[in-house]
């Protein structure tokens, strides 16, 4: 009699264990959605008249795990990651995505977003990365994006925005801003002083209406700047004793009103690519690490510059 007994509780021991750890399992692999952040994302989807990118978001499913686009939760289920690229999402940004409170990561790039920049995207504290590029969003950058106390990538480019770049972005509340890109949009006006303090690693401010100076965005003190494009506005000053920094590894100035020499400094960094073609420079091309092995088309177009790689100086 004894033996089945055993065998039995046995085994009731080891199926109920087996039961714990597999519940354990689940619990750690399978976090589930807060519901709060599954309402505001069946807002957004019902915002977007539930267009069939959304197909897999069903209310009673659970949103961390099987929901398309939602590409992260925190421990609590409250989401972390949206990705919407090419959801042909049209209209406007939705305000119940400011609701997602934990958000760190909005890829919404490359879709029919139009209207406004919402303000209260500079609200939500968490964010990291926010890509809008390539939509149909007009009116001004918000300056409430400088509040974002984490934010760490800004791409606002190829949209239809207009106005200039607020004050404001020139004391962002997060340290190390490293990248803001607003390439192809219709900006103008001149950039605040201000933004040369910002410690930015990638500007890119190509294909704008961008006028005045903007020499003080090369800053020597701050070290990080690697990647600047302001190629393709109406910018206008003296690019002779610009303070370079010595991380600079891409550097195209081309298509503005920028005039006088290209700094000795030039030939010394270590630059992957450079141009600084249709301009108004004369003097001398630097001698010194890279410079001669570049194409002259990337010199070409300007007043009077001379020496490899284009023709001797006279
Ligand atoms: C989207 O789906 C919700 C819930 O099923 C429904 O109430 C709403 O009418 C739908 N909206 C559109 C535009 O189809
Ligand atoms: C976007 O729309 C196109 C054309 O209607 C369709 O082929 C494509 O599957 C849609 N994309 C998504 C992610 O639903
Ligand atoms: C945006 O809208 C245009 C015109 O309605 C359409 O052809 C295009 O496929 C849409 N693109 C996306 C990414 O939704
Ligand atoms: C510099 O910018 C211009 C205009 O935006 C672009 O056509 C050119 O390819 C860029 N040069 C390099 C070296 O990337
Ligand atoms: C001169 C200047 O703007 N220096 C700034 C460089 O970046 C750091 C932040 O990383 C600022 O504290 C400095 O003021």
């Amino acid at each position: 009699m004894q033996a089945p007994t055993l065998k039995c509780s046995l085994f009731f021991f080891c199926y109920t264990f087996l039961l714990f750890l597999s519940s354990l399992n689940l619990a750690s692999s399978a976090i589930v959605c807060n519901p709060s952040d599954k309402k505001a994302l069946l807002d957004i989807k019902y915002h977007f008249h539930n267009v069939s990118a959304f197909k897999t978001w069903d209310p009673k499913t659970d949103c961390c795990n099987e929901w398309s686009g939602v590409l992260g939760c925190d421990k609590h289920g409250h989401v972390t990651t949206l990705d919407f690229t090419s959801y042909n999402l049209t209209g406007p940004i939705p305000s119940s995505l400011g609701q997602l409170r934990k958000l760190k990561t909005a890829i919404l790039h490359t879709n029919n977003l139009s209207g406004h920049i919402p303000s209260f995207l500079g609200f939500m504290r968490n964010l990291e990365f926010l890509y809008l590029y390539d939509n149909k969003l007009t009116g001004p950058i918000p300056s409430s994006l400088s509040q974002l106390p984490k934010i760490s990538a800004i791409s606002l480019g190829l949209n239809q925005l207009t106005g200039s770049i607020p004050e404001s972005f020139g004391s962002f509340k997060s340290p190390l801003i490293t990248s803001l890109s607003l390439y192809s949009n219709k900006l103008s006006g001149s950039i605040p002083r201000s933004v040369g303090k910002a410690n930015i690693q990638l500007l890119d401010l190509n294909d704008n209406k961008f006028t005045g100076d903007a020499s003080f965005l090369f800053s020597k003190d701050n070290t990080s700047l690697f990647n600047i494009d302001i190629s393709n506005n109406l910018f206008h000053f003296d690019f002779s004793n610009v303070d370079l920094p010595q991380s600079l590894e891409y550097l195209n100035i081309s298509h503005n009103k920028i005039y006088g020499s290209l700094p000795k400094r030039l030939g010394q960094l270590p630059l992957k690519k450079i141009d600084v073609s249709f301009n108004q420079l004369c003097g001398k091309i630097p001698t010194g690490r890279r410079l001669k092995q570049f194409s002259p088309v990337f010199f070409s177009h300007n007043k009077c510059l001379c020496g490899p790689p284009l023709a001797p100086c006279h």
